[in-house]
């Protein structure tokens, strides 16, 4: 029972005592007043009739007149006069046979008697007797004549209306009684009732952040605040999964639906004249895109890159702006044009020739050409004008995407210094002595201390760059927080190794892996006991797919039982095309692939199938669900996307990864055979060993891969980047209410 019915038994079983108790003390006091009552007017009108009945006394008719006029009143029921010889001389008609002149006469010399009086007369009597009508009052008296007692008369009044009068006074009793319980209840009930409600609205206006804050609501409201936060903390660093929804729910919380401004080189949706006539879109081959694209859809807000498409200005408004993806329009791009002499100096020249092979460990020798840092520079200033003008508050979060725009974050930073901007660098950072070949090393390093927080796929990475600070600037470290402090402005340096959406929408979309491995057999005639292998790369020298080839070709040779069986399948997008480098590693790549089919190729087998052109990712993913295995070899790899798709296109849970140890994702992906690209012999075996690989074995290894992939998706990663942004952005301007506070403090 609760306390609430406990309390209303108890308060109804009281009042029912207290109206029982009442009632009973009203009934003996109504009762008693009544027939006090009864008693003195009996007494009142056998007095007053007394000289009338003398004098009548020997006329019957006149008597019988005298007794009618005492009994006119409804409450006397009859009245009688007796002679001194106690026999009846009239009476009223009616008058109780139970009260004859004789049977009262006994009663009224008895209590003369009684009274000590030592004559015998008669006495005044009277008494409360029952009928089978009712309770009556009987009262008697004596009747004199000349100083003679002649007789007595009997009045009989009907006392049974007492009891009616009685009882309804108990029901009124009862009735009020009730009245009060209802309204005992009742009445603060309501009140109750409608204090909460008031109570209830009041807090949640306030909590909704309306209306005045009174103070009666202050402890709660600070409880409930802290609830909330730590409820909110303890669920954004719970272990659970992380999804587009979750994101979108805690950048609400943090950034209170702002939207998110992303500066990247590669925009995410391509405009290029097709062939056949009219506009296609193409996605391109990025890993940037890849993680970022699903984040935009998620939050909205606008991307600004490079309009590299030839039917890129065709499609834009006047804004330079255009809504994607195709279809469903979450976010939109904002294109920036380039000039030939921009995009040669700047992409092609300094990010491609000089910072990409000096943070990639993969011997090309930097190329650093003042020209091309002029343009890097005027490119750089170019974007992050683009991105001032963007922005919709004074304190924006802006993520800055990859080599491409080391000097950006500083730019925007003098523009707008209340900006929160996240750089997150996709490639190595490389040791302290490698950053000292660059001319422009001091230029790059304060470009990217401009930021609020720059991130790394790992710790190895986010170390390097701490050093080559602390070679080259003069900074203050802040070992506790690993962030580099510069004239007063602080950069926290933290990894955030990069990852997938999940689930990746391309596998939900994807056919079975039957049908994709059949789709592929039938495509490139293989037999149906053939084994195949695939790699898929932008085709870049640090991704090690000359190295890749070379194994492939050993392993044939060491175990011929594969020759005529396996075969290779490279996907190469290309890339960088006009850089010379890249241009002889298209010739390298073909030329090996041509040696090894000659070596081991007959009529109706090719160990490598060069497929040297850009795949939509549909196409990419129905490879990765055909293959036995996928072989990354990169030489040296910020993280390295291909190998966590493959894992995550094998919903079949077979298929073997055999990965580079120089990639990000081989800290995460222990499971996969790991290599050393360098090693062709043990490249070698691994590809043997992952041919061979039971299937039992194989489900294990991909099961526990795939459980990394699930959680520490790419929602995860921009949610810890982004929050630590916005907690950044918090403390900052806490720290500046304080600063202006004690400035105004101090000019008083
Ligand atoms: P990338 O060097 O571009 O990325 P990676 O991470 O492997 O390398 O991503 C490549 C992406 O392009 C994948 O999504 C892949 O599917 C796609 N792709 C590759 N070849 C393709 C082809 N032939 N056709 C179509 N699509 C193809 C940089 C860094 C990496 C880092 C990412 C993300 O160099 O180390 O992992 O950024 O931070």
């Amino acid at each position: 029972m609760t306390r609430v019915a406990r309390f209303i038994l108890a308060l109804i079983v009281g009042l029912a005592l207290l109206t029982w108790a009442t009632s009973g003390v009203v009934q003996t006091t109504a009762r008693e007043w009544f027939e006090r009552d009864v008693n003195s007017r009996a007494q009142l009108v056998l007095i007053g009739a007394r000289q009338s009945l003398a004098d009548t006394w020997n006329d019957p008719e006149n008597l019988q007149r005298q007794l009618a006029a005492l009994a006119r009143d409804e409450h006397v029921m009859g009245a009688a006069a007796c002679g001194d010889d106690l026999s009846t001389r009239s009476s009223t008609p009616g008058f109780p046979i139970e009260f004859s002149c004789s049977e009262v006469g006994s009663r009224v010399r008895g209590a003369d008697a009684a009274a000590g009086n030592a004559s015998q007369g008669f006495s005044e009597w009277s008494t409360v007797s029952t009928l089978p009508a009712g309770r009556v009052y009987v009262s008697a008296m004596p009747v004199w004549s000349q100083g003679q007692e002649i007789g007595f008369a009997i009045l009989v009044q009907d006392l049974s209306y007492i009891d009616r009068r009685v009882s309804a006074a108990q029901t009124f009793l009862i009735v009020v009684f009730g009245i009060l319980a209802i309204m005992a209840f009742g009445i603060p009930l309501l009140v109750a009732k409608r204090a909460r409600s008031d109570w209830s609205l009041e807090l949640r206006r306030m909590l909704r952040g309306g209306g005045k804050q009174s103070r009666e609501f202050q402890p709660i409201l600070s409880d409930m605040r802290e609830l909330v936060g730590r409820m909110a903390n303890e669920r954004e660093n719970a272990p659970g999964l992380w999804t587009a929804v979750r994101l979108k729910q805690t950048l609400n919380r943090h950034l209170h639906g702002e939207r998110i401004v992303i500066l990247a080189n590669r925009e995410p949706y391509i405009h290029q004249h097709a062939a056949s006539g009219g506009v296609e879109v193409q996605h391109p081959a990025s890993g940037l895109v890849t993680a970022l694209e699903p984040i935009m859809r998620a939050c909205s807000g606008v991307w600004i890159a490079h309009g590299s498409g030839n039917a890129d200005r065709e499609t834009v408004d006047r804004n330079d702006h255009v809504r994607v993806p195709p279809g469903e329009e979450s976010y939109h791009i904002r294109r920036v044009w380039l000039s030939e002499e921009e995009l040669q100096g700047y992409y092609f020249g300094f990010s491609n020739e000089g910072l990409w092979p000096l943070c990639h460990m993969a011997h090309a020798r930097p190329v650093f050409r003042a020209e091309d840092w002029h343009q890097y520079s005027i490119v750089n200033q170019k974007f992050a004008d683009a991105v001032c003008k963007e922005v919709d508050s004074k304190d924006p979060i802006i993520l800055v995407q990859d080599y491409h725009f080391a000097l950006a974050p500083a730019m925007i930073r003098k523009r707008l210094p209340a900006a929160t901007v996240i750089v997150f660098w996709h490639i190595p950072w490389p040791n302290a002595e490698q950053m000292g070949i660059c001319p422009w090393r001091n230029e790059i390093l304060e470009g990217l201390l401009g930021s609020s927080i720059l991130g790394f796929h790992t710790q190895l990475h986010c170390n390097n760059f701490l050093d080559s600070v602390d070679r080259y600037l003069e900074t203050r470290r802040d070992q506790e927080q690993n962030a580099v402090v510069m004239q007063g402005h602080r950069t926290l340096v933290r990894p955030y190794p990069i990852a997938l959406e999940w689930p990746v929408h391309w596998v939900e979309t994807a056919d079975s892996v039957e049908d994709c491995r059949a789709q592929v057999w039938r495509d490139f005639g293989l037999k149906p006991d053939a084994l195949l292998g695939i790699g898929v790369d932008r085709l870049d020298y640090t991704k090690g797919v000359e190295e890749r080839l070379l194994a492939v070709e050993l392993m044939l040779e060491r175990h011929p039982e594969f020759r005529g069986r396996f075969s290779f399948a490279q996907l190469a997008a290309p890339s960088r095309t006009k850089i010379e480098r890249y241009r002889l590693l298209n010739e390298t790549i073909e030329q090996l692939a041509e040696r090894i089919n000659q070596r081991f190729g007959k009529k109706d087998y090719k160990p490598i199938i060069m497929l040297r052109t850009h795949h939509e990712p549909p196409e990419v993913f129905r490879f990765y669900r055909a293959a036995d295995l996928c072989f990354v070899s990169s030489l040296h790899d910020g993280m390295n996307l291909v190998a966590k798709e493959f894992v995550a296109a094998r919903t079949d849970l077979k298929g073997v990864l055999v990965l580079s140890e120089f990639t990000g994702a081989a800290r995460e992906l222990t499971e996969a055979l790991i290599v050393n690209p360098y090693d062709q012999e043990e490249c070698c075996e691994a590809l043997a060993t992952a041919l061979t690989m039971p299937e039992d074995e194989q489900r294990d290894r991909m099961r526990s891969m795939r459980s990394i992939l699930v959680q520490f998706n790419v929602y995860r990663w921009a949610g810890k980047m982004l929050v630590d942004a916005a907690r950044l952005r918090n403390q900052e301007r806490v720290a500046g209410r304080i600063a202006e506070r004690s400035s105004v403090g101090a000019a008083i």
